[in-house]
């Protein structure tokens, strides 16, 4: 389903509504060199700028329930899908950089418009499966799977204004239905996300699985269930904070005993092995943090992994 010769759309997304701070990460990946690395591999590589949001201030955007930011992330996040959705329709690979990882409700709705049948391999330390209701943080980043797998949808905001859309409407018909999600890498789960990954029998496999199968195991159990005749184009959403601290330490929510630089890579290789990956999130770099060095660090993993995911080191 990808045209020949391959070609690789970079959407480049400083945002950072979901959560402060991230928006500068694809600005460094893109500025590290990226579209060329891809375009050594042997991709055709169209990337025209990063994305423009419209800015909505804090003062008409206030938080409607516990969530933060709603219209802007809302509006941002459907511009994205229908920006990801375009690329997808021509046949071309959307590579997204954030940014935060509310941007995934934007990629992975772009995505099923042109593949209803994908599925979506989630590789986070988090689950970024809260709802309005059971956030603390109220950060959307945390939210983008309820909205998706349609736990979550416009009606809970119960947001009355005559004159503008609730917010999030534009995605309550759109479902990734539950058992076309796997996560890998988590660690890091709220007891609310916990029990929505019991209730919906989702496919979740923590550094617990990791530890215990080895990562080529769980990459396999991950496709087993989400996946099982690997007939269905995969979505594969990487938010950078799977890594562990020491291989990933930019970024704003780092949570100890992560993935290797290696298990990192090796997820990315072996889902482009497979010939299924029909869109790339790389979310949640965030060089305003750390000292430079380790922005430069991360920075570079990021690109690595991109780059995994697009076919280097296969021999
Ligand atoms: N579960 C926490 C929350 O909902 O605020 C932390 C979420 C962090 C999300 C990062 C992007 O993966
Ligand atoms: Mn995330
Ligand atoms: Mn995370
Ligand atoms: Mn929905």
């Amino acid at each position: 389903f990808i045209a020949e010769p391959k070609t690789v759309s970079i959407v480049g997304c400083p945002f950072s509504g979901g959560q402060l701070g991230v928006d500068k990460g694809p600005i460094h990946l893109v500025d590290a060199g990226l579209a060329q690395q891809l375009t050594d591999l042997g991709w055709n590589v169209l990337f025209d700028g990063h994305h423009q949001f419209e800015e909505i201030s804090t003062e008409t955007d206030p938080p409607i329930g516990k969530m933060k930011n709603p219209r802007l992330v809302s509006n941002v996040t459907e511009a994205v899908a229908k920006v990801v959705g375009d690329h997808a329709r021509k046949g071309q690979l959307p590579l997204t950089l954030g940014g935060d990882h509310s941007l995934a409700m934007g990629t992975i709705a772009g995505t099923l418009s042109q593949h209803p049948n994908a599925c979506v391999i989630w590789v986070d330390a988090h689950a970024d499966l809260n709802t309005p209701e059971t956030t603390d943080s109220g950060n959307i980043h945390g939210m983008p799977l309820s909205f998706l797998l349609s736990l979550a949808s416009s009606a809970d905001l119960k947001y009355t204004s005559a004159s503008e859309p609730t917010p999030f409407a534009w995605l309550d018909n759109v479902h990734l239905p539950p058992s076309r999600l796997a996560y890998i890498g988590l660690r890091d789960v709220d007891p609310g996300e916990k029990a929505l990954l019991r209730k919906h029998d989702i496919a979740a496999f923590s550094m617990h699985e990791v530890d215990r199968y080895g990562i080529g195991q769980v990459v396999e159990m991950a496709l087993d269930r989400v996946n099982p005749a690997r007939d269905r184009p995969v979505h594969l959403s990487f938010d950078v904070d799977a890594l562990d601290p020491t291989v990933a330490p930019s970024t704003g929510t780092p949570v100890r005993g992560g993935l290797t630089f290696r298990e990192g890579h090796y997820i990315c290789e072996r889902l482009f092995e497979t010939g299924l990956i029909a869109a790339f999130d790389l979310m949640e770099v965030n060089p305003s943090l750390r000292d430079p060095a380790s922005v430069k660090q991360t920075v570079a993993v990021g690109c690595s992994l991109v780059r995994a995911a697009l076919g280097e080191t296969l021999l």
